[in-house]
């Protein structure tokens, strides 16, 4: 059986082993786990997904790895922030791709490329959590269900790049409270978005119906009315059994997803509020000059 694939890149020295493995921290890549002995040390980066290719009978870009990314600009600025050489020339590929290489140690060329898009209308956030700030709110009340609704979301959010000391973990007694305490996060404008955290199970809820609405109503409405993305890992089931399903074990685990669209939503927000502010500025600067 194949368990993976390691591609070694045995760098110049230690200078720039310490330079490649900033710029991959930088960038949000998950660290597996380092070693070193007296002869040697080596910083193991994990993708989310990974391949070997043969190539033959296209003209070659020279480069010692290749990695696919779904926004290359944003990359572009992470390398140009940490004055990599070569990072800000992207090129057009003969196969509908956009790339650059960059040189981050002497000797190591990095090659990002980013496929066209089909319309380049849509604007669509990305899953880099790198300097962004998240709260998450999270309810006791079934605590063994909900810590690891916990867990999962912390994940997801530090695999995306977000830092420890960036996130936020408010705890309230039952979801009823999750609304009230998502609101105060989101009007205090520290947080780039907030994650809703709770389980309610019909079996032990007789106002179920009642808290259940309640509850996502308030956190629609918190949403909609500060402008903060919240994201919605509350669990409504019947039972336990389907609880335990939907926090890790049969149907994934719906903290880890309510923090990657925490990710994307917040990622989303930055753009689309760039962009608003950019074509109001262009209108004034076009009323102004007739
Ligand atoms: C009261 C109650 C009940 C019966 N069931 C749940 C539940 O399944 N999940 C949950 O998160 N909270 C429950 N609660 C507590 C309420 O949400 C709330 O915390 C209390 O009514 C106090 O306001």
């Amino acid at each position: 059986m194949i368990k993976g694939i390691t591609t070694i890149r045995h760098v110049a020295g230690s200078k720039e082993f310490k330079a490649l493995s900033k710029l991959f921290d930088a960038m949000g890549f998950e660290r597996g786990t380092p070693w070193k002995t007296a002869r040697g040390q080596g910083a193991p980066f994990k993708v989310p997904l990974g391949q070997v290719e043969f190539v033959e009978g296209l003209e070659t870009i020279h480069a010692d790895i290749w990695i696919e990314v779904t926004d290359l600009d944003s990359i572009r600025d992470v390398l140009v922030k940490e004055n990599v050489k070569g990072a800000d020339k992207i090129q057009q590929t003969a196969w509908d791709s956009r790339f650059l290489v960059a040189e981050p140690a002497k000797g190591s060329k990095i090659l990002f490329w980013q496929k066209n898009r089909p319309s380049e209308d849509a604007i669509e956030g990305d899953l880099n959590a790198h300097g962004m700030r998240f709260g998450v709110v999270v309810s006791r009340w079934n605590s063994f269900i909900t810590e690891r609704l916990l867990q999962g979301a912390l994940d997801a959010l530090c695999r995306s790049g977000a830092r420890a000391e960036d996130i936020t973990v408010v705890r309230v007694p039952g979801a009823f409270e999750i609304p009230s305490q998502a609101r105060t996060l989101a009007e205090s404008g520290k947080y780039d978005a907030i994650v809703t955290l709770g389980c309610l199970i019909r079996g032990e809820t007789t106002h179920y119906e009642h808290i259940s609405t309640e509850v996502t109503r308030g956190i629609g409405q918190s949403a909609q009315e500060t402008g903060v993305p919240h994201t919605y890992g509350v669990l409504t089931c019947e039972n336990l059994e389907q609880a335990l399903d939907r926090a890790g074990l049969k149907a994934g685990n719906k903290g880890f997803e309510a923090a990657i669209s925490a990710v994307e939503m917040a990622s989303l927000q930055r753009k689309t509020q760039k962009r608003a502010k950019t074509k109001t500025t262009s209108r004034k600067k076009k009323s102004k000059g007739g």
